[in-house]
């Protein structure tokens, strides 16, 4: 592609992106998020509870895009009318990695102190989550009271919440928001079994694991993610540590070399002994882990089997079994992590394979979940019927992730940031550095 060519696409990917917004602007300003096909906005914690998810997680797409009106009425909106003083439960994991690490790029992009305020109200509104016996956070703690409920976790709940912690301490000086994510991570690594894998739910009062079931997916993915992420952005040894040697574990146990191509399945974390070959959507953030971990080779192998995996039915379902190739999970919640890992790719190899892939995934989203008012997540891949969802990772991560594939490579300095696992970028330096 020439740069004209590429600018063309990103162009596109943006326009569409401003059709989306003007669906939500249109039928559900000030909620969470809008349902495209009946377009009736909706709020995750029930009417009058909006935390207005989709401006903030849109917000730092909205600025890098240039959408400057739309990311100002955007700004405006959250600066003004965000109330985190409500009495509802919320899922720290989602608030965490959607709100908080919007509202941290968002303010290190534009100097909008209210949205460090912001961040940092919600760092101590939700900081008694990490109040449990082991250390590790309740799955739900109440805004206004700080009470927690949800003693069974995951990896990916409890070990992704450090790199927003990390920055929020950075940026107020509170060292507290580290040590409590920190802690929780490594009490999370301590329980790994002894050939070193983790499984899919803990209790975090007792500590004992509830499923053995190890894997790269959904519920243990961005535990690994920020086991190298946290790493880099923090120059944090110990993290280095832990991801280099839980690295070991999943090539040894989870990876599956079939004759057609690299997949990673799943094994019981005590024995090794492969459970199930089940691959899908979440799954396909790998690549990108292992591109930024210096495994470009595997990544780039692992990307074609995602590849081929959304070829199947001309975009990707939820979940299939790799030995049968059949699709097990046929939604398509309108995920983002074969996008993420394709943008990676091409930045680190500029090879015009991934551009291909990026105008495929273009193409089918435009043709299957674009509708009259935005976009639509789709019930069932294979007969296409939608589904009445677009979630914020759509604005904070689908199209970010498109758009960064073909537009310049100055919008973004790659080098200078690490992409938390909901797609906002955080400054790599800050002149400053937590222990
Ligand atoms: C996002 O909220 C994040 O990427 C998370 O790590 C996994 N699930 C969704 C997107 O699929």
């Amino acid at each position: 592609m020439t740069n004209a060519q590429k600018a063309e696409m990103a162009a596109r990917v943006r326009d569409e992106t401003l059709h989306a917004w003007k669906g939500y602007k249109q039928y559900a300003w000030g909620h969470d998020s809008l349902k495209p096909l009946s377009k009736q906005p909706f709020d995750w914690y029930g009417p009058g509870h909006t935390l207005l998810m989709t401006p903030v997680d849109a917000l730092d797409t909205l600025i890098l895009m240039g959408l400057t009106p739309q990311a100002d009425e955007a700004r405006k909106l959250i600066d003004s009318q965000l109330n985190l003083n409500q009495d509802i439960y919320v899922k720290d994991f989602e608030i965490t990695i959607r709100l908080m690490g919007s509202l941290i790029s968002s303010y290190e992009m534009t100097g909008d102190k209210r949205l460090l305020e912001l961040a940092n109200e919600l760092g101590w509104r939700m900081l008694p989550m990490f109040d449990s016996p082991t250390g590790m956070p309740y799955e739900y703690v109440n805004l206004r009271t700080g009470t927690v409920r949800g003693t069974k976790s995951n990896p990916a709940e409890i070990g992704s919440l450090l790199l927003e912690y990390g920055m929020l301490a950075r940026l107020t000086g509170k060292q507290e928001y580290y040590d409590k994510a920190k802690r929780a991570v490594v009490e999370l690594y301590k329980r790994r079994s002894p050939i070193g894998l983790v499984g899919s739910e803990i209790d975090v009062e007792t500590g004992a694991w509830t499923n053995p079931t190890a894997g790269i997916m959904g519920g243990i993915d961005s535990y690994y993610e920020y086991l190298l992420k946290a790493s880099i952005l923090f120059d944090d040894k110990e993290c280095g540590q832990m991801w280099r040697s839980s690295e070991i574990a999943i090539d040894k146990y989870l990876a599956d070399f079939e004759p057609d191509g690299l997949w990673y399945g799943q094994a019981d974390m005590n024995t090794g002994v492969r459970t199930h070959t089940l691959y899908g959507s979440l799954d396909a953030f790998y690549p990108a882990v292992l591109a930024l971990g210096d495994d470009l080779e595997r990544g780039r192998q692992l990307q074609e089997s995602s590849f081929r995996m959304w070829m199947i039915a001309g975009i990707e379902p939820e979940q299939l079994d790799y030995s049968t190739m059949k699709v097990v999970s046929p939604g398509y919640p309108l995920r983002p992590e074969i996008i993420e890992s394709t943008y990676y790719l091409y930045h680190y190899t500029h090879d015009p394979r991934y551009l291909a892939m990026g105008i495929t995934y273009y193409t089918s989203l435009v043709k299957y979940c674009r509708t009259d008012a935005a976009y639509a997540a789709l019930e069932d891949v294979r007969s296409k019927v939608k589904a009445d969802a677009m979630e914020s990772f759509f604005f904070a991560e689908v199209m970010k992730y498109l758009y960064l594939i073909f537009a310049p490579e100055s919008t973004l300095d790659f080098n200078a940031v690490i992409f938390t696992t909901e797609a906002h970028p955080l400054k790599r330096t800050l002149g400053m550095k937590l222990r």
